[in-house]
This record gives C-alpha cells, structure tokens and sequence, in this order.
C-alpha cells in the first residue's frame, strides 16, 4: 500500500519543544561539570590525588613522607637498593601490614631491577617511583596500572597467583627507550623459596 501523495508531512516537534529537551540536557551536563568539580576538589583537598600513600608507618620506608620522595636523592631512600626487602639471612621480610616489599625505579628507559623474583601466593607491595620523567607501570595479567612521576611513589599490592613469569611494562610513551622498558617478575612456587634456603 502505498503512501497517499496527499498525507500531511510527518510530525515535527515545533521550536519551543526543541528547546524544552536543549534546556534539559543543558542542565544534565551542568550537572555533572558541577559533580566533576566537587570530586576534584574534594579529592585534593582530601590528599587522595594523584598520589597513593606510600604507608606511612613501615619499618623502610626511610625519608619517604606521604608518598613523596627526593627524586635526587633516592640513595636516602630504600630505593637505593631496588628490589624484594630482604632480611640478613637473604629471606623476603614482611611488614607491619603482612606484606613483602619490593622498590622499583623507572628511569633511564629501564626498570630496576631488571628482574623480580617474588614467591607466589604472598602479597607483595610494590613501591614504584621515577628518576626522570613521567612513566607507566602496569604488571601484565594483573590490575596493577598506574603513572609514576619523579618525586612521587606509587605503592600497589599485588597477589600473584601462578608460579611463572609475568612482566611489567611502560605504558606511557617516554621516549625513544620507551619499547625497552620491561621488568620481568619471576614467580617461584609458594614452598621452594622457604626449603632451598633452609
Ligand atoms: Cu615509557
């Protein structure tokens, strides 16, 4: 059946509807420019950005203070020594908070240390930081992903799970070094750690 060439034109909604829906989606996006604002601020002014506290409260932390550091002056810092906190007989040592301890320093186009070994099964907070520029950090099959600026620690806690290898990588173009930047962390079995060194 065919249209009749007559019919009247489809309905249009006449100017003052128009402006009744403009009017109403003016306001959704005032409203949610005025809750952007409110959460920023309030997250400033509640020190939750950008910074994830470094805890304060363990035993190494050394001169960091709410998660800043001397980004020139890491030697005074666990940093010095990037890597799994270890005690005198060369075992992982927990924290107050039940963790292992593990510093990395990205810079340089690198990650130190190159290399991670961290038992499977414990949770471990890594504590990230930057020398130079600002670098990504996210640990391949984990949520781990965060931004690491010079000056500022990032310290995330992570299970891994599975005895293997994962990596860590630079998500955040750098520079020219910026495909080179890996950390391969090396998960041991929950057990053998204990037992080789017994
Ligand atoms: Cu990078």
């Amino acid at each position: 059946m065919s249209r009749a060439p007559e019919s009247a034109p489809p309905a249009r909604l006449d100017h003052h509807a128009l402006e009744r829906y403009e009017t109403a989606w003016l306001g959704v996006a005032a409203v949610m420019t005025a809750l952007l604002f409110v959460g920023v601020l309030a997250s400033v002014v509640s020190g939750t950005y950008p910074l994830l506290d470094a805890g304060s409260g363990h035993a190494h932390d050394g001169p960091i203070v709410r998660g800043r550091v001397d980004p020139k002056n890491l030697a005074a810092t666990p940093f010095a020594k990037p890597g799994l906190v270890v005690d005198a007989a060369g075992q992982p040592l927990l924290n107050d908070q039940g963790t292992l301890d593990a510093y990395i320093v990205a810079g340089n186009f690198t990650f130190q240390p190159a290399v991670l070994r961290v038992p499977a099964g414990v949770p471990v907070t890594l504590h990230v930081t930057a020398t130079d520029v600002a670098h990504g950090f996210e640990v391949t099959g984990t949520n781990i992903n965060a931004e690491i600026l010079p000056g500022h620690v990032a310290s995330l806690t992570v299970t891994f799970r599975h005895p293997g290898e994962q990596h860590a990588i630079c998500n955040e173009y750098c520079g020219v070094g910026h495909h080179n930047m890996i950390t391969r962390f090396v998960v041991d079995p929950p057990a053998t750690g204990a037992k080789e060194t017994q």
